[in-house]
C-alpha cells in the first residue's frame, strides 16, 4: 500500500453495517466510509472473540486477491481461502489413513463437475460446502485470539454462497435434479441449525463486477479445469448474486441471513495492480483512525 496510508484500526466496517442493519444507503456521497463515523462499538460489545465476514462475487472477480490484500492491510485479520484445492485432489483415503501412510489422488472433482455437471454437480456441492465448513470451523490462531484489537477472519465465500448461489444455479439448469436438490436443502439447513452459529457473519462483502470482466480475469488465471466456462454460466451466477445481495429477491431461509448488511465494491475497477482503487477498497472496508 502507499506509504502515505495510516494503518486501518480494527474498527471494522462491519460493525457498523451491523448496527446500521442495511445494505449503504446508494444515495449518500460515501456511503461505505462516511455512515462508518457515526458509530464505535467497543470490542468488549462482542460477544463473540472474532467477527467474520465473507468475501462474496463471481467466478475469478478477484475474492482471493481482495481477501490477501485485506490481510496484508492489518495483522488482525485472518483470510480463510476456498479450499479449491481439496475439491482438485479427492484422496482414496480416509483422513486418519491420510495421516499416517502417503496418499495417491484419485480424482479431480471440480474438473469432474465441469465435464459433467449433470452427473457431479449434486456431487460436487455436497463436498464443496462440507469442506468449507470444515475449514470455516477451524479455531482462529492464537495471534488473532490474543490481538488487543477487534480480530476479523475473512471467509472467502460461505456456506451461504455454495447454497443459494451454486447449488441452486446448478438446480435451476438442471443439473441438480429435483430429489437432489431437496436432500441438498435439508442437510444444508441442518448443518446451519447444528453449526451455523460457529462461523455467523456480521456481514458481506460483495465484489460486484461485470460477467465479461470476469471472464476476462478467468482466462488470465486460466485455472484448467474452467477451461470450458462460458460466459453465459458467468451470466447467470452473477444474476444468481444480484437477487441475493442486491434485489433481496432470493428466498433465504435463515433469519439472521436475511437482514445481513452488504458492501458492494466496484470490482470492474482495476485493485490489484492500480494503488489507488486498493486504497479506496481497504478504505471502504476499514475504519481509517
Ligand atoms: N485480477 C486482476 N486484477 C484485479 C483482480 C484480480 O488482474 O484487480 C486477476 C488475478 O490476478 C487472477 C484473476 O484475476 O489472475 C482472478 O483473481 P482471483 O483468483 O483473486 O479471483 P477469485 O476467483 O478468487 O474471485
Ligand atoms: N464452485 C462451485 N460451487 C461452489 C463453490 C465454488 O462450482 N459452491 C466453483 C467455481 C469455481 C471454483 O469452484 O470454478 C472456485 O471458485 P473461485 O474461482 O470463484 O474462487
Ligand atoms: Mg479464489
Amino acid at each position: 500500500f502507499a506509504s502515505s496510508r495510516r494503518k486501518p484500526s480494527n474498527c471494522f466496517i462491519l460493525r457498523e453495517m451491523t448496527t446500521s442493519c442495511g445494505v449503504m444507503n446508494k444515495n449518500t456521497r460515501d456511503p461505505n466510509v462516511s455512515s462508518l463515523r457515526k458509530h464505535s462499538i467497543s470490542s468488549k460489545d462482542a460477544a463473540s472473540p472474532v467477527r467474520r465476514v465473507s468475501i462474496e462475487g463471481n467466478i475469478a472477480v478477484g475474492k482471493s486477491t481482495f481477501a490477501k490484500l485485506l490481510q496484508s492491510a492489518s495483522p488482525d485479520w485472518e483470510v480463510m481461502t476456498e479450499p479449491v484445492s481439496e475439491w482438485q485432489n479427492i484422496e482414496g483415503k480416509t483422513s486418519k489413513e491420510r495421516d499416517s501412510s502417503p496418499h495417491a489422488t484419485v480424482s479431480n472433482l471440480l474438473q469432474m463437475m465441469y465435464q459433467d455437471p449433470q452427473r457431479w454437480s449434486y456431487t460436487f456441492q455436497t463436498y464443496s460446502c462440507m469442506t468449507r465448513l470444515r475449514t470455516q470451523l477451524q479455531p482462529p490462531p492464537a495471534r488473532l485470539l490474543n490481538s488487543k484489537a477487534l480480530p476479523v477472519q475473512v471467509y472467502e465465500r460461505s456456506i451461504y454462497s455454495d447454497r443459494y448461489i451454486f447449488a441452486l444455479n446448478m438446480f435451476e439448469l438442471g443439473c441438480i435434479n429435483a430429489t437432489e436438490w431437496m436432500v441438498y436443502q435439508d442437510w444444508h439447513s441442518l448443518l446451519v441449525e447444528q453449526f451455523g452459529h460457529q462461523v455467523e457473519l456480521e456481514g458481506i462483502i460483495y465484489l460486484r463486477a461485470s460477467p465479461q470482466k470476469c471472464m476476462e480475469r478467468l482466462k488470465l488465471r486460466g485455472r484448467p479445469e474452467e477451461k470450458g466456462v462460458q460466459l453465459d454460466y458467468l451470466e447467470g451466477l452473477h444474476e444468481q448474486h444480484e437477487k441475493w445481495l442486491v434485489e433481496k429477491s432470493t428466498e433465504i431461509h435463515f433469519k439472521k441471513l436475511k437482514n445481513i448488511p452488504v458492501l458492494q465494491l466496484d470490482a470492474n475497477m482495476e485493485f490489484k495492480s492500480d494503488p489507488e482503487a486498493r486504497e479506496e477498497f481497504i478504505t471502504k472496508v476499514t475504519f481509517i483512525r
